[in-house]
């Protein structure tokens, strides 16, 4: 497998090297930044599930101090790889092996001096990061090594840290504290090989003299223990052996054979990679930007159940579990959010923290006034319910895991579908029930009504849930009458009756399905005219007063998405023709998009174009690219849900083959 490096040091693209050489074990994260890099430099090590307030600000995930800071100096000089004394500098990710690793060769009155160091974050457990660091002079030379765990933390709703606390023993140094707004304790922990000196605010020193030709090498072990978690002594290398021991076995599950095509073979390797390093380990679920950061809030979007889960279902079982369990526990909170608005059953969180909406009613700043600008996804998004009762039932159909079903996973979706059911109006005119007032997948357009995926998507999570509930009443009667005991009165009559009279929008005469109500009378112009209009780079396209508002621009797949999820609701003629009319009116302002058209052009013969969709997809967080604003609001990060789409695409609709699999 191809490692991916890159040589020479940009300063311009410190943040986009932090996701790109992210590692990651699915509860920690760790970016790709340097060693003498802190807190401005966008250093995080994020930690999953874990979620802090600070008063009037965002809730957010909260990043860890950091315990591989290291900055060495020769004669009072950093070497630092933004320096002038740089000879060479490359950095390294091993998909392989899920670690990275930098080369900085400095010249040093006259010698060379060679900064090296890898790190990881154990595979093969969960709380444990591990870096070594190396030095060598090829002059007899002094330097001194500044090192610890630094409790200067980058955030971007912070600070999180309360009581914050620093404590040396031997060769040992913690930083710990409470989060400020549920006083969960945190402590970050690292073992050095080398006794520090002088250790102040978690940092000490250490003076160092090579012989030419000499190495300097210093091991840093280190935990982050998360409540009444307790520390553990752990060898570098055991721990490595046992991480690579673990990254063998999760590749041999993993790895999809690209045909001899290097590039697609690279792009592919590095979306699982980044897969396989968001796997959950406990109760929580996956985030819209993995561990790379605090952007979206650490919340858990449709991202998750849409384009996420299909790899878990497949390659990792247990994972794809995790994140159904993680819906299924979340019930109680959807079913409050539903009742806050005045509904029924559940409406999940757009923006899930442990089943806590996150969104914000002004999710987005204006570029111009620096105002907040109200928007609703929050409120209208209900999709969001039925894209968790649509994986359920998918995780059904690819497990027939009865257990999970009953113990949560049928009521479930039943709540769902009778959240969507107290959310129509009737039309008595038309003789039909409608979703008014909703957003769909493209959040451009906002409160609109009968966007059809959503109705499509409710339509099927009332049937499916139904037809699984009658299944399993005559399977199990007496788990299933203490389900319905707890559930609306006739909730699988009810929600019978309701299918049969939900409008589902129709294709016109050229087989196209108007996204929503009057779509189609929006000002018909293209996505280049509509940025032509920006008057800001960063100015948000959408909501009230947006350059796409008004017109048939849209973010990102939409009606699409429908056709990717159920292929069977409408024939290719049908499926083509949407493609072909929705593509050129597709910004793709949202990383959910190009995949999603890979897959949607895959099931109707566009291999080229497929491909390309693909490419673009998989490769997103390797060009740095993805939007990185959002009005004045940071959106970057790495991008899940486009390697997941990849993924799907790659094995689903181009027919790439698992390693050893023959048809
Ligand atoms: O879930 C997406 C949404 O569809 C578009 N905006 C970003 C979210 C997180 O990826």
């Amino acid at each position: 497998m191809k490692t991916l490096k890159e040589c020479g040091f940009f300063a311009e693209k410190i943040v986009e090297n932090g996701n790109k050489f992210f590692i990651g074990n699915g509860y920690l994260g760790y970016r790709g930044t340097l060693d003498e890099f802190g807190a401005k430099e966008c250093v995080g090590l994020n930690v999953a599930g874990l979620y802090d307030g600070v008063k009037g600000k965002w809730r957010e995930t909260v990043n860890a101090f950091n315990p591989f800071f290291c900055a060495v100096y020769a004669g009072g000089r950093p070497l630092d790889a933004r320096g002038e004394n740089v000879l060479s500098h490359e950095v390294e990710l091993d998909l392989a092996e899920g670690i990275f690793r930098r080369k900085t060769v400095f010249l040093v009155g006259g010698g060379h001096v060679t900064l090296a160091c890898e790190r990881f974050v154990s595979a093969a457990e969960k709380n444990l990061l591990c870096s070594r660091m190396s030095l060598t002079s090829d002059m007899d030379a002094s330097f001194f090594v500044k090192a610890g765990v630094d409790p200067a933390v980058w955030d971007l709703n912070g600070p999180h840290f309360a009581d914050v606390g620093t404590h040396c023993e031997g060769h040992r140094i913690a930083v710990c504290a409470k989060t400020q707004e549920l006083h969960i304790p945190v402590c970050v922990v690292c073992a050095f090989s080398e006794t520090l000196q002088n250790v102040c605010g978690g940092i000490g020193g250490l003076e160092v003299s090579l012989k030419a030709g000499e190495t300097f090498v210093l091991d840093r072990v280190a935990r982050v223990l998360v409540g009444e978690e307790t520390y553990s002594e752990a060898d570098y290398g055991e721990a490595l052996a046992a991480h690579r021991r673990e990254w063998a076995r999760l590749w041999s599950l993993a790895r999809v054979d690209a045909a001899g095509d290097e590039r697609a073979q690279f792009a592919l390797d590095y979306s699982i990679y980044h897969l396989l390093i968001l796997a959950p380990r406990g109760r929580y679920s996956i985030a819209a930007r993995g561990l790379s950061g605090q952007t979206y809030k650490g919340a858990v979007f449709w991202d998750t159940e849409i384009f996420l889960l299909p790899f878990y279902m497949e390659v990792l079982p247990e994972c794809a579990k995790r994140l159904i369990q993680y819906r299924i526990d979340t019930l109680p909170e959807a079913k409050k959010k539903a009742e806050s608005y005045g509904f029924g059953g559940a409406f999940y969180a757009w923006e899930s923290q442990n089943g806590y909406d996150a969104c914000s009613d002004f999710n987005v700043t204006d570029v111009f006034t620096h105002r907040p600008v109200r928007t609703y996804f929050k409120e209208k998004q209900i999709h969001i319910s039925a894209d968790v009762a649509y994986a359920i039932l998918q995780y059904y159909e690819h497990t027939h895991d009865d257990a999970l079903m009953l113990e949560g996973g049928i009521e479930t979706v039943l709540e769902c579908a009778q959240f969507a059911r107290t959310y129509s109006y009737y039309n008595h005119i038309k003789g039909r029930y409608e979703l008014l007032d909703v957003i769909g997948p493209d959040e451009y357009h906002e409160r609109v009504n009968n966007n059809a995926y959503t109705n499509y998507m409710f339509y099927m999570t009332a049937k499916e849930g139904v037809a699984l509930a009658e299944e399993f009443a005559q399977r199990y009667p007496a788990r299933c009458e203490e389900i319905f005991a707890r559930l609306p009165k006739n909730i699988v009559q009810t929600l019978k009756e309701w299918t049969e009279k939900l409008y589902l929008p129709q294709p016109n005469a050229e087989g196209v399905i108007e996204q929503f109500d009057g779509y189609f009378r929006c000002e018909d112009v293209g996505v280049d005219e509509v940025r032509s209009r920006l008057r800001h780079p960063n100015e948000y396209w959408g909501g009230s007063g947006g350059v796409a508002t008004a017109t048939r621009v849209i973010k990102q797949a939409d009606v699409i998405m429908l056709f990717n999820l159920y292929p069977d609701l409408f024939p290719e003629r049908i499926r083509r023709a949407n493609y072909d009319f929705y593509l050129p009116y597709t910004e793709h302002g949202s990383s959910l998009s190009r995949c999603s058209y890979a897959i949607a052009a895959c099931g109707i013969g566009r291999r080229e174009e497929a491909y390309d969709a693909f490419l673009e997809s998989a490769e997103i967080d390797l060009r740095g690219g993805g939007k990185q604003w959002a009005g004045e609001i940071y959106i970057g990060g790495t991008h899940p849900a486009a390697s997941g789409g990849a993924w799907i695409a790659a094995v689903h609709g181009l027919g790439y083959k698992k390693k050893g699999q023959t048809k």
